[in-house]
C-alpha cells in the first residue's frame, strides 16, 4: 500500500516540483480514490512538515463567505503569502447556484498566480466527503502554501466536522433576523474561533453583534480566548484588516498555549483510527472465510438458529483466526 504504483512517479515529480497541474491532478486522484491514492499521500506527506495554517470560514448559506474569503486571501497575497482554497459546496437544493456564484465571486482572485482555488461537491456518502475533504487539504499543506482557506456552510454535521480541520474557524453571520439564535442551534457556537457579523450594512447589525456577545459570555469559563466578534461589510472590504488581525492573534493564542500542537495531535488521532478502520474494514470483508462465515450466519440468523450477535462474533472470531493463520504461515 505504501508504495508509489510506477504510473503515478512522474506527477509525484511533478507535485513535488511545484507545479499546479499536478497538484490538480492529485486531488483528481484523491477524490476519486483511484489505485495508489494512498501511496501518493503517503509519500508526500513524509516529506517533512510542511504545514499551511488553515483557515476555516463557515456559516448559512448567502452570508458572504466567498465573498470574505476572496478579501482575506487578497490580504495575504499582497503580503506575499501564497493560498490555497477548498470550498465545499453542499448538494443541497437550496445551494445549487453556489459553485457559479463562487466562481464569479472568486474569479478576479484566481487569476492571481498565488493563489490555487479548488472547489468540491459533497458526495451522497457523508464519511466519503469528510474523508476526501481531509485528504485534499492534506495535499494542499504538503504543496506549500502559507495559507490554507476553507469555506463550507454550516448546515449539518458534516461540515461542521470539516470545519474541524481548520487551525482557526471563522464563522459569519447576518443580521436577518434569528441567525443568532439558528446558529446556536446548528453548533455553530461551539466551533467559532472568531465571530463575523457581515453584510453590516444592513440594519440589526449591532443587536446580532450583542446578541452573539452575550452568548459568548454564557460558555463555559476556563477557555481564555476571547472570542471576538466583529462588524464586517466583506463586500466593500471593511472589517477586513481586522478580521486578519484577529486572525492572527487567535493563530498566536494557539502556539503560546500549546493549543495548536493538541487541535493537531487530536486531529492525527482521528485519521489514524480512520484509516485503520477502514483497512480493518477491506481486511474483514476481503477474506473468503469470513464471507463464507458471513453467508452461513446470515442464513442462520434468518432461520431463527443465531442472532446477529452471535453471527457477527462467529465473523470476528474468523478474522482474529485468520489473521493467526496468515502469521504462522509468514513466519514458516
Ligand atoms: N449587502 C451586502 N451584501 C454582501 C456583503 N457581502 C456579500 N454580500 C452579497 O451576498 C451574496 C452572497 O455572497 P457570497 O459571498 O456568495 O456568500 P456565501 O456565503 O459564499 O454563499 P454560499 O456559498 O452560496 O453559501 C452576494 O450577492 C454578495 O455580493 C456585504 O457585506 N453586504
Ligand atoms: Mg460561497
Amino acid at each position: 500500500m505504501i508504495e508509489v504504483p510506477a504510473g503515478l512517479q512522474p506527477l509525484l515529480d511533478d507535485f513535488r516540483a511545484g507545479k499546479r497541474i499536478a497538484l490538480a491532478r492529485a486531488i483528481t486522484l484523491v477524490e476519486n480514490e483511484r489505485e495508489g491514492f494512498q501511496a501518493f499521500l503517503h509519500a508526500v506527506l513524509s516529506e517533512g512538515a510542511r504545514r499551511g495554517r488553515r483557515l476555516g470560514f463557515t456559516g448559512p448559506p448567502g452570508a458572504g463567505k466567498s465573498t470574505l474569503l476572496a478579501e482575506v486571501a487578497s490580504a495575504y497575497l499582497a503580503r506575499s503569502e501564497s493560498v490555497g482554497v477548498v470550498a465545499v459546496d453542499p448538494t443541497s437544493p437550496f445551494s445549487g447556484g453556489a459553485l457559479l456564484g463562487d466562481r464569479i465571486r472568486m474569479n478576479d482572485l484566481a487569476t492571481d498566480p498565488g493563489v490555487f482555488i479548488r472547489s468540491m461537491a459533497t458526495r451522497g456518502s457523508l464519511g466519503g466527503l469528510a474523508t476526501s475533504t481531509r485528504e485534499v487539504l492534506d495535499l494542499m499543506d504538503s504543496f506549500g502554501f502559507a495559507r490554507v482557506l476553507i469555506e463550507t456552510v454550516g448546515v449539518g454535521q458534516t461540515e461542521l466536522e470539516i470545519t474541524g480541520a481548520a487551525d482557526t474557524v471563522v464563522v459569519v453571520l447576518v443580521p436577518e433576523s434569528g441567525d443568532g439564535v439558528q446558529a446556536m442551534k446548528a453548533g455553530l457556537m461551539e466551533i467559532a474561533d472568531i465571530f463575523v457579523v457581515n453584510k453590516a450594512d444592513r440594519p440589526g447589525a449591532d443587536r446580532l453583534i450583542k446578541e452573539i456577545s452575550s452568548a459568548i459570555h454564557l460558555r463555559a469559563p476556563g477557555n481564555d480566548w476571547a472570542i471576538p466578534v466583529l462588524r464586517v461589510v466583506a463586500q466593500k472590504g471593511e472589517g477586513v484588516p481586522e478580521l486578519v488581525l484577529a486572525v492572527e492573534a487567535h493563530g498566536a493564542w494557539l502556539e503560546r498555549t500549546g493549543e495548536l500542537a493538541a487541535r493537531r495531535r487530536g486531529r492525527a488521532e482521528r485519521r489514524v483510527r480512520d484509516v485503520a478502520e477502514r483497512a480493518l474494514r477491506r481486511l474483514t470483508w476481503d477474506d473468503d472465510r469470513v464471507r463464507q462465515r458471513l453467508a452461513i450466519g446470515v442464513d442462520a440468523v434468518a432461520n431463527g438458529r443465531e442472532t446477529w450477535y452471535s453471527a457477527a462474533d462467529g465473523i470476528v472470531g474468523e478474522v482474529v483466526q485468520s489473521r493467526v493463520h496468515n502469521r504462522a504461515r509468514n513466519q514458516e
